[in-house]
């Protein structure tokens, strides 16, 4: 029944019978608060935010309920087109911190102040799966940064591989539509593994060299903390004096560069579908600030035109050996976004938007990318003025004559809206005008290289190079990072139904390293592979071993998540040093147990766990350690999630500290000791690294 009762201070309220029960029974006067009225978008009061205007206690909802329909209206509207391509990413605030000059090569405001810092926006990405889909797949990840200089925004828009699928941008839709879900099943999400992807890709030898990039463990970053980034595309850097510099710019991780073992990434899926978004904003509200080195790679044009492949081309590097990094700078994400649609979802970047002491090459996919992006945003965000938008917006004055247009936010002043115009003459304002000394001047090219010549759809020469980095990539491998890569060729493979395609893949590869080819052809089942013919016969390049991730890994804790399974029983005292020990270390302990609420240690004490073991399986964490009591012990080795969480943990290389009571679940689990299976005294110095030698042991690879 409804009844009326009068409050205290003599407002009537309703009160609802069964299920419209809410929190009436708070006096009206005591949610009346002046300064934070819950309101309409048109600033109405709202007075009840629980129940629909129905006429009657039972009767139906009145279209006059402009609360409701407000409401609703704007909820069905919540979402915007996801991107076409790096739909799932996760993003965070920083600024950019620059060592030292660098006037003598480029005229960019932000390069000019050693100690200076540029506030940014990053954004992570994965680039095939859709906004909702898991972070670890094997997929290249986007490594997008905005930079909001004084004199406005550039965007390094680039990837965590440093080079790309394809040359010419006229390829790139093919690509996307091969590598995404298939047209008639809207199968696989988020996986190049099938048949449309590998059907295309063993039709373009050009993609050859990225393909072992994303056959290899790059592709399955451990962090986003921990991955290196790339501009890829060779751009310039142009001085006061007009003289330019080529340039290819490196994101290095103060963390190191550490990659998933590929079982690992498949458990993630199913453990942690955030793994990296969670792990990147954590770290952030902990105060371990992700950092980055910033690194270039300059160069003039007989450079350029002494190596054997082209600058131009964005399936080739520059061998770090060849041409060392210059470090500049550092990146600092030190802030989470407040609002992750109004930021990470509405950030746009545009690799055309760059500022004066920049400029772009002739790279043809470089390109072609100049004008997708700002084409993307319009169907992405509605309107031509989603540069108006708090996170895509300039730090610094942006004036203009463009007017209008959807969502427009800014109201113009006068009547100048046109230019040029005399109108400041007559007292009104007249509005901004061009300069030519700080304005953006496109470097001219005029040192004999004016562009010109006849219209033609080609490539240059060197661009028919499809294999000779191929190869050096594959030769600066370790050995156990090129079974990886072989492996995962066979496992991508394996999920191909079309005959015609795993021979042709492997064909390929033939002109990459033969043994490669048989390794894949053998995993695969098939005969002896027959080498594809080559466009343009590889040459031989030195094996570059920046390349490689092992053998540039870190051996550190820091930043690193450790697991410490413990029981009722386990020895206090020992949880107690471990934790210090790993705090000590800039690690995360993380204690799982098989109950949340409380275990008993060894003296007395309780201790609330982080974790459940069902839900935080090993694969979790960078390294773990097992305290047990026997009794604890004796009930965990009848426990399938514990024998697999150890198992798990062994077969992902990682260390295993342990006490003496733990022996009996190592030894269920078939943990075999070696260097990385320590006792808890060595475990520290043991848990910074992966133990990549014992993989032969455990598991088949191709
Ligand atoms: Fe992109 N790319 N791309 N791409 N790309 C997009 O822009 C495109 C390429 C990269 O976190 C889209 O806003 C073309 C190379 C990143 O928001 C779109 C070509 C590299 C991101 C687009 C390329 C990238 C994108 C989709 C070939 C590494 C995510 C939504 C000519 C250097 C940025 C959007 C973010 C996003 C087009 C090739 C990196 C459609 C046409 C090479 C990191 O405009």
């Amino acid at each position: 029944m409804a009844t009326k009762r009068k409050s205290e201070t003599g407002q009537f309220e309703t009160t609802r019978g069964n299920g419209g029960e809410t929190h009436q029974q708070i006096p009206a006067d005591a949610r009346h608060d002046e300064a934070n009225h819950l309101t309409t978008n048109q600033g109405i009061h709202v007075s009840d935010n629980q129940n629909s205007l129905k006429a009657g206690l039972r009767g139906p909802t009145l279209l006059e309920d402009f609360v409701l329909r407000e409401k609703i209206f704007h909820f069905d509207h919540e979402r915007i087109p996801e991107r076409i391509v790096h739909a799932r990413g996760s993003g965070a605030h920083g600024f950019f911190e620059l060592y030292e000059p660098l006037s003598d090569i480029t005229r960019a405001d932000l390069f000019q102040r050693a100690g200076e810092k540029t506030p940014v926006f990053v954004r992570f990405s994965t680039v095939a799966g859709g906004a909702g889909s898991v972070d670890t797949p094997r997929d290249v990840r986007g490594f997008a940064v905005k930079f909001y200089t004084k004199q406005g925004n550039w965007d390094l828009v680039g990837n965590n591989i440093p080079v790309f699928f394809i040359q010419d941008a006229m390829k790139f839709p093919d690509l996307v539509h091969a590598v995404k879900m298939e047209a008639d099943r809207a199968y696989p999400q988020a996986a190049s593994a099938h048949d449309t992807f590998w059907d295309w890709a063993s039709l373009m030898p050009e993609s050859t060299h990225m393909l072992m990039w994303a056959m290899s463990d790059r592709a399955i970053p451990r962090s986003l903390r921990m991955m290196q980034g790339f501009g890829i595309h060779t751009f310039r850097l142009v001085n006061e004096a007009g003289k330019s510099t080529f340039v290819k710019f490196h994101w290095r991780p103060k963390l190191g560069i550490q990659s998933l073992i590929w079982d690992e990434a498949l458990k993630l899926q199913a453990a942690d579908n955030d793994y990296h978004r969670r792990d990147l904003f954590e770290a952030i509200a902990a105060g371990q600030y992700p950092e980055w080195e910033l690194g270039l790679q300059l160069f003039d044009e007989a450079f350029a035109a002494s190596l054997p492949y082209d600058v131009l081309d964005a399936t080739k590097i520059i061998p770090e050996e060849i041409l060392p990094l210059k470090i500049v700078g550092r990146l600092v994400l030190d802030r989470n976004p407040d609002n992750f649609f109004a930021e990470t979802e509405q950030v746009a970047f545009c690799p055309a938007n760059i500022v004066p002491g920049i400029d772009f090459t002739n790279d043809p996919l470089l390109q072609g990318r100049l004008f997708s992006y700002l084409d993307t945003q319009k169907s992405r965000l509605g309107t031509a003025n989603f540069h108006q938008l708090p996170i895509n917006a300039p730090k610094c004055p942006a004036m203009n004559f463009q007017r209008d247009g959807q969502m427009q936010m800014h109201v113009p002043k006068g009547r100048a809206n046109y230019e040029p115009n005399s109108l400041g003459e007559a007292g009104e304002i007249g509005g901004p005008r061009e300069c030519p000394v700080t304005g953006f001047r496109t470097f001219e090219n005029a040192q004999g290289h004016s562009e010109q010549g006849e219209k033609l759809r080609i490539r240059a020469e060197l661009f028919a190079d499809h294999y000779s980095q191929a190869r050096l990539f594959w030769a600066s491998q370790t050995s156990s990072e090129q079974a990886h890569i072989a492996s995962a060729f066979v496992f991508e493979l394996s999920k191909v139904s079309l005959e015609q395609v795993p021979p042709r893949m492997v064909g390929n590869l033939m002109n990459v390293d033969q043994a490669l080819a048989g390794r894949v052809a053998s995993g695969l089942g098939l005969g002896a592979p027959h080498r594809n013919p080559a466009a343009r016969a590889p040459v031989a390049l030195a094996p570059s071993p920046a390349l490689s991730i092992q053998q540039n890994m870190k051996k550190t804790l820091e930043g690193r998540h450790v697991g410490i399974l413990i029981a009722d029983g386990s020895d206090a005292k020992a949880i107690f040093n471990l934790v210090e020990a790993l705090n000590q270390a800039k690690a995360k302990p993380f204690l799982v147990a098989s109950r949340i609420g409380e275990t008993k240690l060894s003296d007395g004490s309780a201790i609330r766990a982080d974790g459940q073991l069902l839900g935080s399986p090993s694969q979790m964490f960078d390294a773990v350690a097992i305290i047990l009591s026997k009794e604890g012990a004796a009930t965990l080795v009848r426990e399938a999630a514990a024998v697999q969480w150890v198992m798990d943990a062994f077969g992902h290389l990682k260390a295993i500290g342990h006490d003496a009571s733990a022996k009996a679940l190592l030894d269920k689990a078939g943990v075999q000791d070696d260097a990385g299976t320590t006792d808890l005294t060595s475990f520290i110095k043991a848990a910074g690294r992966r133990y990549f030698d014992r993989e032969p042991k455990i598991r088949m690879l191709a």
